[in-house]
């Protein structure tokens, strides 16, 4: 961690009256709302008098049992809210995003804010516009790299249970539960200290995993039985729905939330995506085994970005037409490889 940015920082919160604002990204994540709930707990038990923390959308119904979301104001429900929050702000905390296109209809505001805006992130290319950048692109989530950056700080004591609680399951839910990005041994290290502040981890993955509706499940079914296609010779494999599929299944935002990994069980896939048709484009997932970078094929070809084995992208074309754009294109992609 570079010691600069770490003293400027150290600097800047030794002010408790600077207000702060933490802003999550666009359809947040367990990291997204690990980090940022995880960063509140810390900053308020600092000492700091005014932290608002800002999403742009509103939480999947699997994270709001987590510690401080009653404190988070939605922009989907409080536009005009959320902007001021922004606008006032003397430090603006970016974590788990790496630019101002990350917070949607909050984008602008974000832009023209007058506050000091500090980045906390592992997504690679951080773009340029942050005071103050922490991006570590090697490092699992960004609620890893918010625990190493408070302990940097000095202040890994202050750490307490629901502090934590927030901090694991940002690293549970960036890893797939411990599936992928999770060969650093400093993941576990740190998982290890979290568990040892009292945190049940057994009770946070059924709070997180086992909470599906019942339609939900039989959503996947389909998936599974009807929408799951393979692209010849057999590296690649997607699935698509319709706007009339979800509403037959009685769709709930979130609920296709992790389908695409499926895709990537089948023996021999490398590449995966799924394609969701929403009211006006196509919002597409992809996901892919070791060095097939999708952060690339979503760059390239899909309007999007993320990370090398984990990307989002979207589509002004028809469902059809961007299914038709991946079949052409994911073969000749993965022998890039
Ligand atoms: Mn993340």
């Amino acid at each position: 961690m570079n010691n600069d940015s770490l003293n400027r920082l150290k600097t800047l919160i030794s002010n408790k009256t600077h207000r702060v604002c933490i802003l999550l990204h666009t359809n947040p994540d367990g990291d997204s709302a690990g980090s940022s709930l995880g960063l509140y707990g810390y900053l308020k038990k600092e000492g700091f008098i005014e932290v608002d923390v800002v999403s742009p959308d509103e939480l999947p119904a699997f994270l709001k049992w987590m510690p401080w979301t009653e404190v988070v104001t939605f922009a989907n429900e409080n536009p005009e809210l959320a902007k001021q929050k922004i606008l006032d702000a003397d430090i603006i905390f970016c974590l788990d995003f790496n630019g101002y296109n990350r917070v949607n209809s909050l984008e602008t505001t974000l832009s023209n804010a007058p506050g000091l805006k500090i980045l906390v992130d592992h997504h690679p290319n951080p773009s340029s516009g942050f005071n103050l950048i922490f991006s570590e692109i090697h490092i699992s989530s960004a609620s890893e790299l918010l625990y190493k950056l408070i302990a940097a700080l000095g202040d890994e004591s202050k750490i307490d249970k629901p502090i934590a609680e927030c901090l694991y399951s940002g690293i549970i839910t960036d890893t797939g539960s411990f599936s992928y990005g999770c060969n650093n041994p400093e993941t576990y290290q740190i998982t290890s200290k979290l568990i040892a502040l009292g945190v049940d981890g057994e009770a946070i993955h059924n709070l997180i995993y086992n909470t599906n509706t019942f339609s939900r499940m039989r959503l996947l079914g389909h998936c599974l039985g009807e929408k799951l296609e393979i692209v010849e010779p057999g590296n690649a494999a997607f699935i698509s729905l319709t706007q009339s599929e979800l509403s037959n299944f009685d769709h709930q935002k979130g609920d296709t939330e992790g389908f695409v990994n499926y895709a990537l069980k089948i023996q021999g896939i490398r590449l995966a995506a799924i394609f969701i048709e929403k009211k006006d484009h196509i919002k597409i997932s992809f996901r892919s085994v070791g060095n097939v970078d999708v952060n690339l094929f979503a760059r390239e070809f899909f309007s999007g970005g993320g990370h090398k084995n984990a990307s989002g992208g979207k589509s002004v074309e028809s469902l059809s037409d961007a299914v038709l754009k991946f079949k052409n294109l994911a073969n000749s992609f993965i022998s890039r490889f």
